[in-house]
């Protein structure tokens, strides 16, 4: 693999950082209810009583994530990374392709959902759900940035599904839990396995190996189309899956690697037997996330994420973590782990979609392409 330096570089989840992108919540809007989403108020008998909203956030709800997401920025410069933001855009505005339309857009807090960095390349995701079709948008500019400042960087976007409505199993909302249940082992969610989908937050980078979750917003052919990619470059990709998370939707906070050799684990979500052969027959360990400082009825009431987003903390290097200010007990568990561990509020950024490390895109970390897992399983 390549030691030549670069501006785009960055194989790990965790490796030294020296440049990223945190995203910001201008002209953010409630996501539409969709053949791939189905958002609910988090109060059962308010969901009951009143829609989901639609349209633009309220101005002082994006003020508030806003002041968030500039503390996060303002750590990590403080740090000495190199902290970029993604461009405006009119989340506001409705799309209309060849085969669907949306009222309008999300936002562009999370830039992890959408863009991946592995090594020297970019690669745009696909997207899996209408109204984030175009959400590559405000990472464009820096994109061609890149492109046209670093003669080493490789640029690619995933191809773009239909996301007609023959792409999706519309069913999937409406199975009863003993239903999902007995369907646990079949990893059939609410796409269909006919086009190549993918969000970018599902793959999480290990060095020459990448691991993808297959969930609401990834399919096999989307796998598919990542190892086929990915692989003639030299590096792995290993399909995952957590069945007991009947609405899986990105990794991070599921399995989230805090340094070589250890990875935070979500206790009510465990890895299926098969998937843990790559890093227990590596030496690696699972160290268990505590309770989260919020049940899921205390998360916020717009918020579509799960109380897990006490998981998605975001690595400045392999011993300095930055965590919610109110995750006691994470905190707790990291320092006695001999990480140094930076707390920030950031429940205000969570109805935006998640926490720090969907907030985030790393461009460039220090450090190689290295092999952690030399005993590659033979997968039945
Ligand atoms: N965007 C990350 C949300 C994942 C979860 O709720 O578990």
């Amino acid at each position: 693999m390549s030691k030549r330096a670069s501006i785009v570089n960055s194989w790990t989840e965790w490796d030294e950082l020296e440049e990223v992108v945190i995203g910001r919540a201008d002209s953010a809007c409630f996501e539409p209810v969709e053949p791939g989403n189905r958002p609910e108020l988090r109060d059962s008998f308010l969901a009951a009583t009143i829609p989901f909203p639609t349209g633009r956030k309220r101005d002082a709800v994006v003020q508030w994530a806003n002041e968030e997401l500039a503390g996060f920025a303002a750590l990590l410069e403080a740090q000495g990374v190199k902290v970029r933001r993604p461009h405006c855009h009119d989340f506001g505005q409705p799309i209309q392709t060849p085969h669907f339309s949306v009222p309008n857009q999300y936002c562009a807090v999370c830039p992890r959902d959408v863009m991946i960095t592995f090594g020297n390349e970019i690669l745009e995701a696909t997207m899996s759900r209408r109204a984030r079709f175009f959400e590559y948008l405000p990472y464009r500019k820096l994109v061609y940035e890149y492109w046209q400042s670093d003669p080493h960087m490789i640029w690619n976007a995933a191809p773009k599904p239909t996301m007609a409505d023959a792409m999706y199993n519309v069913d999937f909302w409406k199975w009863p839990t003993a239903h999902r249940h007995a369907r646990m082992q079949d990893f059939e969610f609410c796409i269909t396995q006919d086009e190549v989908v993918f969000d970018a937050a599902d793959c999480c980078r290990l060095g020459r190996d990448i691991i993808v979750q297959e969930s609401m917003t990834t399919n096999r052919t989307g796998i598919h189309w990542l190892k086929r990619h990915l692989e003639p470059r030299g590096l792995r990709v290993h399909p995952v899956h957590f069945p007991l998370d009947f609405f899986p939707s990105h990794i991070d906070c599921t399995f989230v690697p805090l340094c070589p050799g250890m990875i935070l684990t979500n206790p009510e979500r465990p890895i299926r037997e098969n998937d843990k052969r790559l890093f227990l027959g590596n030496g690696w360990e699972f160290v268990d996330a505590p309770q989260p400082a919020l049940t899921n009825d205390e998360m916020p009431l717009f918020c579509q994420s799960s109380k897990w987003l006490s998981m998605n903390v975001f690595s400045i290097s392999p011993t300095k973590i930055i965590c919610e200010e109110r995750e006691s007990s994470l905190q707790k568990l990291l320092l006695s782990r001999g990480f140094e561990v930076y707390a920030l509020p950031f429940r205000n950024v969570f109805e935006f979609g998640g926490s720090f490390h969907c907030a985030s895109w790393d461009i460039r970390r220090r450090g190689e392409c290295v092999d952690y897992f030399p005993n590659q399983p033979e997968y039945a």
